[in-house]
């Protein structure tokens, strides 16, 4: 026994005097010597801890996404590079409404879409002629990135960019050194001439190039740009500070380890690595004890929930009346700061240049709600500090009011530890459970029916190490009563409707219809139809093609598609050709799936 308390000492002093400052832990990352057993790699996991950025980025709890750009002016949501610049110009443009409506809402970070896929840059370049710089908006000499970041200044409101890899404009994009050399000369300029910065964007999409070059991205060197022009900023998707939470619904993970053998595929050890491991950012399990034990790594690598208020990413004028409701925005909180992640809700600035008054007027009301909900605990010893083996409790009384939430944080600058905990309220002198759960975290929320405890009992089931409890908090969520609007899928009657085909999918309609446009909606991400062909006829002989086109981002984002036609067509029968799916193959599409738009 003595000899093995001694070999687990020996390593842990070896490991701690090899990787970290502070000899008990282990800073972002860590290696584990060979031949350690799979309990005592779940015990070294417990001093993983964050970087003072990630910590500090963990703390804002709210940011926001802008995504404003070429696509705001052309309606679409992924554009091809080809836009004209001409087309950019907001009437109204005005950073500080969106800064001030974003902070009275409790937004702590503003990340704006310097350059989205479709390369038009926000500010004035050196690197291309593709930017603001080539468009009408303040003849020319506007500078979005700039006056975003001094409305940010002014307000107190921290600050990132957006650059997206993928840059469908650029001549030398798939000419791998070239086109590195130009994001990194694009990333020095937004680093350097705009003061802090404090979290980088880089997306994970990405295509060939128009020579049909894949592009091989220099991430180290990127990585080594902004490490040292931005001590200050997180790394964020295809960067190592932040994790993507894996979908873009606003939805965490009941089981959110920040402790993960998951990094980001940027070069072919890690890309190996995650492959051995069957680990990607949508995995189900990126921290059990079963993955550790077969991992070589872990990462502090925390996740981030991405999420637009709207359907797409950038505005669209149709989308007005889907903006999401309050409930939905409450239940996104409670799934993402509740389930310790950091939210990144995205509200796109309209053509004026400004948010939408429907927009602001959520945000409002969500930060209201956010407020008067968490204002005030009605604990009134939570914010002790306490830590807890398995099995140990800690009761806290309460101000007797009715509550429905719990809140619980683990102090993460000591790593993240609990594997299970239950909550029980002290009711009518009986302990009742009122929640359990498994991972805590830097934050917690769990939801119960109302009820008004005399005392809070909190058990810690299964820790990793001795938890580090740093606070507890009980709140009363008041109920939201709305109703979101349906949006309409297909303005005509299907009853008639009969398919003579599966894939491509036709469809004689049984009468002659006007057509206007049609609308596609897609089982799941997975087996989505991302490039299609849409075709019309009057006999279901000779066929007119009315567009060819692809559903950008579809596979991220699998919600309805709206495609409108410039003028009506009159068909009796139509003809939806899946070209290629969202990965790879050719799925089919059933009439269900399917809709007419004639308005
Ligand atoms: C995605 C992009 O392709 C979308 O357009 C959007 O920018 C979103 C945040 O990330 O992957």
């Amino acid at each position: 026994m003595k000899k093995i308390i001694f070999a687990v000492s020996l390593i842990l002093f070896t490991l701690a005097s090899c990787v970290s400052k502070d000899k008990k832990y282990f800073e972002k990352e860590l290696t584990f010597p060979q031949d350690i057993t799979p309990e005592q790699k779940v015990k070294f996991s417990a001093y993983l801890t964050p970087t003072e950025r990630q910590y500090e980025w963990q703390q804002l709890e709210l940011t926001a996404f802008i995504h404003f750009g070429m696509n705001t002016f052309t309606g679409r949501e992924w554009g091809d590079g080809k836009e004209d610049p001409q087309l950019f110009n907001p009437t109204d443009f005005n950073a500080e409404q969106w800064v001030t409506s974003l902070q009275d809402a409790g937004f702590k970070m503003l990340i704006i879409t310097a350059k989205h896929h479709d390369g038009f840059c926000l500010w004035p370049t050196e690197t291309t002629n593709h930017s603001v710089k080539a468009s009408p908006w303040r003849e020319g000499s506007g500078d979005v990135v700039r006056e975003v970041k001094n409305a940010c200044d002014k307000h107190g409101m921290k600050f990132g960019v957006y650059l997206s890899p993928w840059d469908r404009n650029a001549e030398s994009y798939g000419d791998s050194p070239r086109y590195n050399a130009m994001f990194v000369d694009q990333l020095k300029e937004l680093l350097t001439n705009y003061g802090e910065v404090h979290e980088v964007w880089f997306d994970g999409a990405n295509a060939e190039g128009p020579n049909g070059r894949r592009q091989e991205y220099d991430w180290a060197r990127f990585y080594h740009v902004i490490d040292s022009l931005q001590p200050k900023a997180v790394k964020a998707i295809m960067g190592n500070d932040v994790r993507w939470v894996g979908n873009e619904s606003g939805l965490g993970r009941e089981t959110e380890w920040s402790v993960t053998p998951l990094n980001p595929d940027i070069n072919e050890a890690i890309k190996a690595e995650n492959k051995r491991l069957d680990i990607n950012p949508m995995a189900k399990d990126l921290g059990s004890r079963d993955l550790i034990a077969q991992a070589k790594t872990l990462y502090w690598y925390p996740s981030e929930v991405d999420v637009s208020i709207r359907p797409g990413w950038f505005y669209h004028p149709e989308q007005d009346h889907q903006v999401k409701t309050l409930q939905q925005l409450v239940d996104i909180y409670y799934q993402s700061v509740g389930m310790n992640s950091v939210l990144l809700l995205n509200i796109p600035p309209d053509k004026r240049g400004l948010l939408h008054e429907v927009d602001v007027a959520r945000l409002k009301e969500f930060g209201e709600y956010i407020r008067n909900t968490f204002d005030t605990n009605k604990l009134t010893n939570g914010k002790a500090a306490w830590t807890a083996q398995n099995g140990d409790s800690k009761e806290f009384s309460t101000t007797g009011d009715t509550i429905n939430t719990i809140m619980l944080q683990e102090d993460i600058r000591k790593g993240q530890r609990v594997e299970v905990f239950k909550v029980e309220g002290l009711i009518n002198n009986e302990w009742l459970k009122l929640a359990e759960g498994t991972t805590i975290g830097y934050k917690r929320l769990l939801k119960f029916d109302d009820c008004a405890p005399a005392k809070i009992r909190v058990t810690v089931l299964e820790t990793r190490e001795k938890a580090n409890i740093s606070n507890v908090g009980a709140y009363r969520a008041l109920p939201v009563t709305e109703a979101s609007e349906d949006v309409t899928l297909s303005d005509i009657s299907k009853e008639k409707w009969k398919a003579t085909s599966n894939n491509p999918l036709v469809v004689n309609l049984g009468e002659t219809v006007s057509v206007k446009g049609f609308t596609y909606k897609p089982v799941n991400n997975r087996e989505s139809v991302f490039n299609y062909a849409f075709s019309v006829s009057n006999d279901g002989d000779s066929w007119t093609e009315l567009k060819k086109g692809e559903f950008s981002n579809i596979k991220n984002n699998p919600i309805p598609q709206i495609i409108r036609f410039d003028n009506a067509v009159n068909a009796g029968y139509i003809r939806f050709e899946t070209v290629t799916g969202a990965d790879g193959g050719k799925p089919s599409v059933t009439i269900d799936q399917i809709g007419i738009l004639n308005k």
